[in-house]
């Protein structure tokens, strides 16, 4: 880091004030507008019009800052101390309307517009799955039609229901539609449970997406299933999209459409844990419905998701930061 740059403010000192205490910003770090920039602005998206069965993430945003309490400056799995790397703040919550979905898809597009334009990187807390699609077109109006890597127990490529096109089972089908995913590298992982029918696959691979099932991820073993992503991601510029319902029930029971069969967070972890050398652009994880949750399992693995995608984001600014400096 150059003497001319401030060195980021990081978390609350837990030796001081017990994690237990004070407001509840993700990893007790500082909000935005304590900061005045940040290099990763963590921003919740509470909104859940978009659901087709169980409703409640709504909530999730801010559990996940509740269950990222625990959280610690240093990640020994990427021997990296990420709040050190690069300034990351709670940009707290995008307002989008509740009762209309093209308005909020339009104002979390434009809020999420004017977080990147100050340079930030987002690492968005849902919210529904809905919130993707204007997520991604924010991202693609910056670095252009982006690589997708795209955790669901689903495909996420549906058409319609009851004639919404917007919808948290639409929004990759949407983003295809409009151009601003590169189809050259979509995957998505963890993938698994009944579908309407084989068209739902057959239309999914026309768009272009790969699939890693979770059974696959359970015989291959991470390490290859990363290996296989990054190499079909290459320096992309990279979004990843978590639906927490990548994971078991028994790993994300609170979440709005659960699927048996999952993967188990450790495997998640460690998947993006092997993408250290991707260029991620932004990242959400979305779908944590704290109402069915259990002792917080849901929430915990969601901070702890958001940990390890912040972590590469950190590391991949801290790298670039210091190629242009040499
Ligand atoms: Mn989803």
């Amino acid at each position: 880091m150059s003497s001319d740059q401030q060195q980021p403010r990081g978390p609350v000192d837990s030796s001081r004030i017990p994690r237990f205490a004070g407001p509840a910003t993700f990893a007790r770090l500082p909000r935005l507008d304590e900061v005045g920039r940040a290099d990763v602005a963590v921003v919740g998206v509470p909104f859940d019009s978009g659901v087709s069965y169980r409703p409640g993430a709504r909530f999730g945003s801010n559990a996940v800052r509740e269950a990222s309490r625990l959280l610690r400056p240093y990640n020994p799995a990427q021997d990296a101390s990420p709040f050190a790397l690069a300034q990351v703040a709670d940009a707290g919550d995008i307002a989008a309307n509740p009762f209309d979905i093209h308005e909020a898809v339009e104002t979390v597009e434009r809020a999420a517009g004017e977080l990147l334009d100050t340079g930030a990187r987002l690492m968005t807390l849902g919210g529904d799955h809905t919130i993707a699609l204007p997520l991604l077109r924010a991202v693609a109006r910056k670095h252009g039609p982006v690589a997708l890597l795209h955790f669901d127990a689903h495909l996420d490529t549906w058409d319609t229901y009851f004639g919404a096109e917007y919808t948290h089972g639409t929004p990759f089908r949407r983003a295809v539609e409009e151009g601003i995913l590169d189809t050259s590298a979509l995957s998505h992982v963890g993938t698994r449970g009944p579908l309407y029918g084989k068209k739902d696959l057959t239309d999914d691979a026309k768009m272009g997406f790969g699939i890693v099932t979770s059974a696959d991820v359970m015989r291959r073993g991470v390490d290859e299933v990363a290996d296989q992503l990054r190499q079909r991601i290459g320096d992309r510029p990279l979004y990843v999209s978590i639906d927490i319902d990548c994971l078991d029930p028994a790993h994300a029971p609170g979440t709005g459409t659960p699927e048996a069969g999952g993967m188990t967070s450790r495997e998640l972890l460690e998947i993006l844990r092997g993408l250290a050398s991707c260029n991620l652009v932004s990242a959400d994880v979305v779908e944590v419905a704290p109402a069915y949750d259990h002792a917080e399992i849901t929430s915990v693995a969601a901070s702890h998701t958001a940990y390890e995608l912040t972590t590469l984001m950190a590391r991949r600014i801290a790298a670039e930061r210091e190629s242009a400096e040499r």
